[in-house]
C-alpha cells in the first residue's frame, strides 16, 4: 500500500476511536439551538456537521488543520526557487493533519501524474457537447462521464465490506484529484484555443502542469496556479460545493458522481461562479465609462446603480466571514509583488474602498468585505487568462483537494446518510402556536 494511504488509514483509525469515545461519553451533550428563522434562513450558524479539513473563522478566516492562509504560504513545501506553495503539500495536511515534508508533496505529485490518464470516451463526451456549452457544464459532464473508472462502484457492485469503503473512496478520489486539470484543460482549449491540446508535462508538478496545458508557461502565472488552487481548495464543511459533496457522498456514491454534484453547486452565481460575475461586471462598468481606470465617484454610482437594480455587488459579502477574507488579501499580496500597475488588479483595489462602505450603509449585508472571488479574475486577465467563464473551472480543479481529503474522511471515519428534518410551514405554524 502507498505509505502516504497507510499514514491515512492509521490516522483515521487513531480518530475513529477517539470519535467513539466522544460519542460514548458527550452524544447527548447539546451543541446549538435552532430558530424559526434559522430554519428558513440557509440553516445559517447552525452546527450540524463535521469537516476535518479545515475550519472557517468568522474574522480570521480560513485554517486548514489549524494553519491560516498566511502560515501555508510560509511553510508549505515549494518547487526550487518557487514562491507559493504546492497544493500537494495542502493535500496532504488536510488528508493526514501533519505538515508534509518536501517528499511528501514531490510523491504526491508524481502519484498524481502516473494517474493523470483521461479516457478518451470523456474527451469524446465533450466534443459532442455544442461549443457554447458553459464550461462548468463541459467540466460536470466530464467529471460524470469518467464515472466509468469509479473503482468504489465497480468494488461495491462486486460486493465489498464496509469496512473497506474507504480504501476504494480513496483511489477514487486520487485518480479523480489526477485527472481533473488535463480535463479541465481540454475543455478550455477546445472552447477557447481552436481545439488545440498541449500534452502534459510530467517534469512539472500538479498545478504547473495544468498551468502548462492551459497554454500559459510562464514561471510567474506557474506560481499564481499553485497560491490559486492552494487558497480556493477548501472553506470548511457547510459552503454548498463541499457540503453537496459530502451529502451526496454519504448516499455511498462513489467520488465522480458526489464530486460532480458539487460541481453544479459550484458553478452557482452566488458561490464559485462569483468569480466570473466580478469580471464581467467591472468589464460592464468600463464599458459604461468607455475604457480606463474609473475613478471612485464614478465606482460609486455604478455600486448604487447594481444595487437600485436589486442585483448583488459580486465578490462582496460572506455567509461566515466578517472580515476581509484573507485569500483575497493573499491574491492582493501576489499582485503588489507581481503586477502593481495592471490597470484592472487597480480597478479592483479601488472598488475594495468604494463598496463596503455603501454596503454597509445598507443595514442588511452581515458582511461588507470582499471575498475571494473578488480579486481572482483579475489575476487571470493580467496573464491572458481572459475567458471568464472558465474562471469557475479553476475553483472546481482546487475546491477538490479540500472535498475529496474530506469525503475520503467520511469513509474512513464511517459517517451515515445524511438525513436531516424538514418540517412544513402548516406543522411551523402549529408549532409555535404550541398544537
Ligand atoms: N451585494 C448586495 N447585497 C448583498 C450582498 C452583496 N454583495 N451580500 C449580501 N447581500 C444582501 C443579501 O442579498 C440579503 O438581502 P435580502 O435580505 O434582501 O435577501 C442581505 O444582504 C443579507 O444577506 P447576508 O446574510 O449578509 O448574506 P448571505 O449569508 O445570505 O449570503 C452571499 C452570502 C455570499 C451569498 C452574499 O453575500 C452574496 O450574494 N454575495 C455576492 C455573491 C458572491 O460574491 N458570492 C461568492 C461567495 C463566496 F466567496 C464563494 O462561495 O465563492
Amino acid at each position: 500500500m502507498d505509505y502516504i494511504k497507510e499514514r491515512f488509514k492509521a490516522k483515521a483509525d487513531e480518530l475513529g476511536a477517539d470519535v467513539k469515545d466522544l460519542l460514548k461519553q458527550h452524544g447527548s451533550k447539546k451543541l446549538d439551538e435552532v430558530t424559526v428563522a434559522q430554519t428558513y434562513q440557509g440553516m445559517r450558524g447552525v452546527t450540524g456537521l463535521v469537516s476535518e479539513t479545515s475550519l472557517l473563522d468568522p474574522n480570521d478566516g480560513i485554517r486548514f488543520r489549524g494553519y491560516s492562509i498566511p502560515e501555508l504560504r510560509e511553510k508549505l513545501p515549494r518547487v526550487p526557487d518557487g514562491s507559493e506553495p504546492l497544493p500537494e503539500g495542502l493535500f496532504y495536511l488536510m488528508l493526514i493533519g501533519e505538515l508534509p515534508e518536501e517528499k511528501d508533496a514531490q510523491h504526491l505529485s508524481n502519484v498524481w501524474g502516473r494517474r493523470s490518464q483521461v479516457p478518451r470516451h470523456v474527451f469524446n463526451t465533450i466534443d459532442k457537447l455544442p461549443p457554447d456549452t458553459h464550461p462548468m457544464t463541459q467540466f460536470g459532464i466530464g467529471i460524470m462521464a469518467m464515472q466509468t473508472e469509479s473503482v468504489f462502484a465497480k468494488a461495491y457492485s462486486d460486493g465489498i465490506n464496509k469496512k473497506e469503503y474507504w480504501s476504494y473512496m480513496y483511489e477514487d478520489a486520487m485518480n479523480l484529484i489526477a485527472r481533473l486539470p488535463r480535463l479541465a484543460a481540454y475543455i478550455y482549449r477546445r472552447k477557447y484555443k481552436g481545439n488545440v491540446h498541449i500534452e502534459p508535462d510530467a517534469s512539472l508538478d500538479w498545478a504547473g502542469n495544468f498551468a502548462h496545458m492551459l497554454g500559459y508557461d510562464d514561471d510567474s502565472f506557474r506560481a499564481l496556479m499553485r497560491l490559486y488552487m492552494t487558497i480556493h481548495a477548501d472553506h470548511e464543511g457547510g459552503n454548498v460545493s463541499a457540503h453537496t459533496v459530502h451529502l451526496v457522498g454519504s448516499a455511498l456514491s462513489d467520488p465522480y458522481l458526489a464530486f460532480a454534484s458539487g460541481m453544479n453547486g459550484l458553478a452557482g452565481p452566488l458561490h464559485g461562479l462569483a468569480n466570473q460575475e466580478v469580471i464581467r461586471w467591472i468589464q460592464q462598468l468600463r464599458e459604461e465609462l468607455g475604457g480606463g481606470l474609473p475613478n471612485k465617484a464614478e465606482i460609486e454610482k455604478y455600486v448604487r446603480k447594481t444595487l437600485d437594480e436589486g442585483k448583488v455587488v459580486p465578490g462582496y459579502g460572506h455567509a461566515v466571514l466578517r472580515k476581509t477574507d484573507p485569500r483575497f488579501t493573499a491574491q492582493m499580496e501576489f499582485a503588489k509583488k507581481h503586477l502593481p500597475d495592471d490597470e484592472l488588479v487597480n480597478i479592483v483595489w479601488r472598488v475594495y474602498e468604494v463598496v463596503p462602505p455603501i454596503l454597509q450603509e445598507l443595514g442588511k449585508v452581515k458582511n461588507p468585505w470582499p471575498n475571494v472571488d473578488a480579486h481572482s479574475g483579475a489575476l487571470l486577465v493580467h496573464y491572458g487568462l481572459v475567458e471568464y467563464e472558465f474562471y469557475t473551472v479553476l475553483f472546481g480543479v482546487s475546491r477538490a483537494l479540500g472535498v475529496l481529503a474530506s469525503l475520503c474522511w467520511d469513509r474512513a471515519l464511517a459517517l451515515p446518510i445524511e438525513r436531516p428534518k424538514s418540517v412544513t410551514t402548516r406543522w411551523m405554524k402549529d408549532f409555535v402556536s404550541g398544537k
